[in-house]
């Protein structure tokens, strides 16, 4: 077992039987053009972190661990986007429409691509998942229970919706999670520090929290 020091106490991990999740860091929600942009948010915070999230797959990669990425991303007729996530909004585009970079939100388009930078290896899994959460209609936990990963390391984007909605859904799953801190982003920096700290609070009730520094320090 590898220990971080993390909030609330520190995080056990066994190398080999942990992956590291990267949620969603898709042109979508990074770059001016896309889907979060089309929602009225500064898409210049999420892009900070891009440096931060490329070490960590750096060091992941370094150590031949296993990585997921995912994007959030739904089929060109729409079929997998229930008609109630298509018509939320209230005068922003919605999902399907045609935006700078393609059709929002929708699979093969580029805004849907995950940012160069980030881009993932061969052999490294790309779940495309039509929810917020990375377990809803995507069999990703079968397939992570048949590999034996029963601890999972997040980072990417946004902190408080695709990123904590994945975290519980792999907390009500049994996994035991940690999120890096300053590799997860928000367009509301208050939504951000909610996250961590209802995440972690009553004991690790979700998980637990660290940043990238904490990780490197335990290896
Ligand atoms: N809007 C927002 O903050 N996030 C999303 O719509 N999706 C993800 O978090 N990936």
């Amino acid at each position: 077992m590898i220990t971080v020091q993390a909030t609330p106490y520190p995080y056990a991990f066994p190398p080999g039987k942990t992956a590291l999740v990267v949620i969603d860091m898709q042109r979508d929600f990074i770059e001016p053009g896309g889907f979060g942009a089309a929602l009225g948010n500064d898409v210049s915070r999420l892009l900070a972190i891009v440096p931060n999230v490329a070490a960590l797959l750096a060091l992941f990669r370094a150590k031949g661990w296993p990585v997921i990425h995912t994007r959030e991303a739904h089929l060109p007729d729409l079929s997998d986007c229930p008609p109630a996530k298509i018509a939320r909004g209230d005068a922003s585009p919605r999902i399907g429409e045609v935006g700078p970079m393609g059709r929002l939100l929708v699979r093969g388009e580029a805004g849907n691509q995950i940012v160069p930078a980030l881009a993932p290896l061969a052999g490294e899994r790309v779940v495309d998942k039509p929810g917020k959460g990375m377990f809803w209609a995507t069999g990703l936990h079968e397939v992570l229970q048949a590999e034996g990963i029963s601890h999972l390391i997040f980072a990417g984007v946004t902190t408080e919706v695709c990123v904590q909605t994945s975290m519980r859904e792999a907390n009500d799953r049994g996994y035991d999670c940690l999120l890096i801190t300053d590799a997860t982003e928000s367009y509301f920096a208050e939504f951000k520090a909610a996250t961590i700290a209802m995440i972690t609070a009553q004991g690790g009730i979700v998980g637990w929290a660290a940043p990238f520094a904490a990780l490197e320090a335990a290896l």
